[in-house]
């Protein structure tokens, strides 16, 4: 075979045929610092033996990988020869790939990257018993990307799963171990970038850009590259000022703009593979633009130009509104502000500048309509954000699987008048370079044992990585494949854990503030219930409940709000007739006798919910109760623990709120069920 890279294996290790661990995402998303995966008894000769370039550090992760492979395949076939072939074949583009398994499995792709995504899937396809003859794969996303907000002492803004796996003590933790698990997890779900400290950047970390901690940079940079991550950092707008003495910041001002060149160019002399940077400018007190009377164009341009030699790219954040706001004044609506202050600058920035953009127009709430930027930006690079990390939706102590979030957000359909209107298409279609276009989420994991505090949702990273890769799976199949991979269960086991999983957000929105209203959270910590936490308050994000009903009004009549829509979409959202049920008090304020759309009046909806959702976190311990035989006690002891916190949590929230509506309205539960007064 005459190809630059080529391996050819035939497996005849005897050790291999040991029985293992068939828990692939055990191996995958558990640290296992005992049993790591980097197997030590992988012997030399045996990787002496093939031709790889081994320059290319993801071809040697292939070659680590193999081993663990090659086990699984054994099981399933008399022949476990894989053949590694690099071809050229456009349609396959920088990562997608084909594998054919005839007598033995052949793997073809472009590069190595696209062969380390083929191997993983492979692997997948085996330990979930699947039988295919070929399956060809391009990603639908060019930027899968997971955003940390990690600061430097330890400590996770908004993390729930133990401190930073990067940091501790105001340097680099330099457990390269646990940073090879955790980009070896994010490789085999197919995430491509990391940006690895927080939007807001105060501390120590502001220096990351300097030369203080680059030789742990480069080692940080080396383990990702090797599984195909590019690697980005968050700054801070004011560093001329801060590292750089200058008194100013100003992105047009030439003292600045040297500034930034030196930053950059010797960030990229260090490590030429240097993904950019990621900016929150002008946002909940971070310094930016405004600050010397220029726009976001300006200082993302300034950026862009600066990082293009080096191939660089500048991820320019959209969560930007006053928050400072005075509740007294009803013209101001927080969730206007992104789409206010990007909306006229479409088309200014530079194509090598993205916009991160949050799927609501406010802040991760259990649910929002998706922003109205999507489908209006047209000629601007984008991406959308997500939250992995449960902030408003349970902090790691509650289920909610995310997937059916994300699929309602790439699966709505924006209703321009042009084509493709729908967001999972448009994110490309409507960026001026299609490769900086894509989806980025909000990372989770933490130093906790499992990563996620609660095993059950490791599935959330699973669910994400996957559907970045392939916009067209379901919740459904990922819940399940999630857990097959996980666990192993009976088939009426899996049933019960992805039935959980599947039917959590649901129970998550039922017994959390109504029928997309939101923020009725506890102010900052944004755990549990406090129906007025946010009423009355600077952030701005308000209710409006009083005795005769509730809801913002953000219609034509209200802070027209509905107008950033298709006109379509605009009419929908506008009419309470036509309006979603469970969006209706974010677009509405209605009184609590209005009849929704299915039928109920509106205060009945909120008791209904409300127990509703309690009983359905009954019924997961139940459930999960079941399961107490089968499942590894760790896990097993783990969710329940939690779900038992979950109950209580569930039944605080159903009482406080429905007990504040009961009080507001005066009307009583149809059902007469026990609410406090
Ligand atoms: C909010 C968080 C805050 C983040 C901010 C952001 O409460 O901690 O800094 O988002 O996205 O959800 O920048």
């Amino acid at each position: 075979i005459e190809n630059l890279f080529k391996i050819f294996f035939q497996h005849f290790f005897d050790f291999l045929k040991e029985k293992q661990d068939k828990r692939y995402m055990k191996g995958i998303l558990d640290k296992m610092r005992d049993k790591c995966w980097l197997s030590k008894q992988v012997d030399r000769a045996f990787f002496n033996s093939f031709q790889i370039d081994s320059k290319d550090l993801i071809s040697n992760t292939i070659i680590k990988e193999m081993p663990i492979l090659f086990k699984e395949i054994e099981k399933v076939s008399q022949n476990a020869a894989i053949l590694f072939q690099l071809i050229q074949d456009d349609s396959l583009g920088e990562e997608g790939f084909n594998i054919k398994r005839c007598e033995s499995t052949i793997i073809q792709a472009n590069t190595s990257k696209g062969l380390l995504y083929g191997m993983y899937r492979l692997y997948e396809e085996i330990l979930l018993g699947n039988q295919f003859k070929e399956i060809i794969s391009i990603p639908d996303q060019s930027i899968r990307m997971i955003n940390h907000w990690d600061n430097m002492d330890g400590t996770i803004e908004r993390g729930y799963a133990g401190e930073s796996i990067f940091y501790a003590n105001n340097q680099f933790r330099r457990d390269w171990t646990i940073v090879h698990e955790y980009a070896r997890l994010l490789a085999s779900i197919g995430i491509n970038a990391l940006s690895i400290n927080n939007v807001n950047v105060h501390k120590v970390e502001t220096r990351l850009i300097t030369m203080d901690f680059i030789e742990d940079l480069k080692t940080m940079n080396a383990i990702f590259s090797s599984y195909g991550i590019k690697l980005f950092l968050s700054i801070n707008f004011a560093s001329p000022i801060t590292i750089g003495r200058l008194e100013t910041a100003d992105p047009l001002d030439e003292r600045v703009q040297n500034f930034w060149q030196k930053i950059v160019s010797n960030l990229y002399k260090e490590i030429p593979t240097f993904g950019g940077f990621v900016v929150k400018a002008d946002s909940e007190g971070e310094p930016g633009p405004f600050a010397y009377g220029r726009g976001h164009d300006d200082g993302a341009n300034m950026f862009a130009e600066i990082l293009k030699p080096f191939g660089g790219i500048c991820i320019w954040r959209c969560f930007v509104y006053n928050c400072k706001q005075d509740w007294r004044d009803r013209s101001i609506d927080r969730a206007r502000a992104a789409y206010d202050h990007f909306m006229p600058l479409d088309g200014r920035f530079s194509d090598n500048v993205i916009l991160q953009i949050k799927l609501g127009s406010l802040d991760f709430q259990v649910k929002e309509p998706v922003s109205p930027l999507f489908g209006g930006l047209r000629k601007t690079n984008q991406i959308i954000e997500f939250q992995l990390t449960q902030e408003y939706t349970g902090q790691q102590r509650a289920v909610y699987y995310q997937a059916p979030v994300w699929k309602e957000a790439l699966d709505f359909d924006t209703k321009h008048d042009y084509s493709p209107s729908v967001v999972k298409g448009l994110l490309k279609s409507n960026s001026i370079d299609s490769k900086n276009s894509g989806i980025c989420a909000v990372g989770v994991v933490g130093m906790d044992e499992n990563w996620t505090h609660h095993k059950l949702m490791q599935s959330n990273i699973y669910a994400y990585g996957k559907l970045c890769w392939d916009n067209q799976l379901t919740s459904e199949e990922m819940a399940n494949n999630w857990s097959k991979l996980s666990f192993i269960l009976s088939d009426q086991g899996h049933k019960t854990v992805s039935e959980i999983l599947i039917t959590s957000r649901e129970t998550y929105r039922l017994y959390n503030a109504p029928n997309g209203v939101g923020f009725m959270c506890k102010p900052h910590i944004h755990y549990g219930p406090d129906v007025d936490g946010y009423e009355y308050d600077r952030w701005g994000t308000y209710h409006f409940a009083d005795r005769n009903g509730i809801g913002n009004n953000r219609s034509k009549t209200g802070t027209k709000y509905v107008e950033q829509y298709s006109s379509q979409r605009c009419e929908e959202y506008h009419n309470v007739k036509t309006c979603p049920d469970d969006l209706l008090l974010w677009f509405h304020y209605v009184k609590y006798d209005h009849k929704l759309q299915n039928g109920k009046t509106l205060i009945q909806d909120i008791y209904d919910n409300h127990f509703e959702g309690v009983e359905r976190v009954q019924k997961y311990i139940a459930q999960w109760q079941t399961l107490e035989n089968e499942i590894d006690e760790e896990s097993y002891s783990n969710v329940s623990g939690l779900l038992d916190e979950q109950y209580d949590m569930a039944i605080e929230w159903r009482d406080q709120i429905n007990t504040y509506f009961f009080r507001k309205s005066g009307i009583s539960d149809k059902y007469n069920r026990n609410i406090y007064n």
